[in-house]
């Protein structure tokens, strides 16, 4: 950890870690905060840490378990997009997956290649040392660190039936048939996925090109 620490502050990297699990992986940390009051039952399992260097992106993603998510900033300044779950016809969202096309650089997308953006509209914030934010189920989320960052996602899972069986339909079926298509088809099926993906937004979209 004090090696990964110096790579984060000697200057900008790639280096992440995602959903990093406290519980599991390192218990003893669980004293150093307690679940805030703030009228939501807690997923007490599945506290994770993302940490992150200077210039690292997240792709653009919602969660596949659906939970209610309360991201608590501990250290840095990162930058969040969020698109409500009704944008999702012009994000270029992959089939079979929870993610938009991993190409698209969200940050600065190239709006001629991909001008359904130019139509969706989310919300922008910068989180800074210290500040929480709330990212509801099924929200898109994509996040570029500004700096190395370190933060902790509390999660609060969803008691619908409806949002029950998609998380089970997400983690059980699709994952399972998107892992069995690419041992078998490999890079074939993920090309086909990514032009599946333009042509549904586009098409959504109410975009000719
Ligand atoms: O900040 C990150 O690295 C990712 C956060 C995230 O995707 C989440 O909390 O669901």
């Amino acid at each position: 950890m004090g090696e990964y620490i110096d790579i984060l502050e000697s200057g900008p990297t790639d280096l992440r870690m995602f959903f990093f699990n406290l519980l599991q992986n390192c218990p003893e940390l669980l004293k150093d905060f307690k679940y805030p009051n703030l009228g939501v039952k807690f997923f007490k399992k599945l506290p994770v840490l993302f940490v992150g260097g200077e210039g690292a992106k997240v792709v653009m993603h919602y969660d596949m378990d659906l939970a209610n998510n309360f991201h608590f900033n501990f250290a840095g300044r990162k930058r969040v997009i969020l698109y409500p779950p009704d944008q999702t016809k012009h994000l270029y969202k992959v089939p079979y997956s929870i993610v938009s096309m991993e190409i698209i650089d969200m940050d600065k997308p190239d709006l001629v290649k991909y001008p359904a953006l130019a139509k969706a509209k989310g919300y922008e914030v910068v989180l800074e040392h210290g500040e929480a934010l709330y990212i509801p189920s099924h929200w898109w989320h994509f996040i570029k660190y500004e700096t190395p960052c370190l933060s902790l996602t509390l999660r609060s899972l969803p008691t619908s039936p409806k949002k029950i069986l998609e998380v089970l339909n997400n983690l059980i079926v699709i994952r399972n048939y998107d892992n069995l298509m690419r041992k078998v088809k490999g890079q074939a099926w993920i090309d086909y996925k990514n032009r599946k993906a333009i042509r549904n937004t586009h098409k959504n979209s109410g975009i000719e090109l």
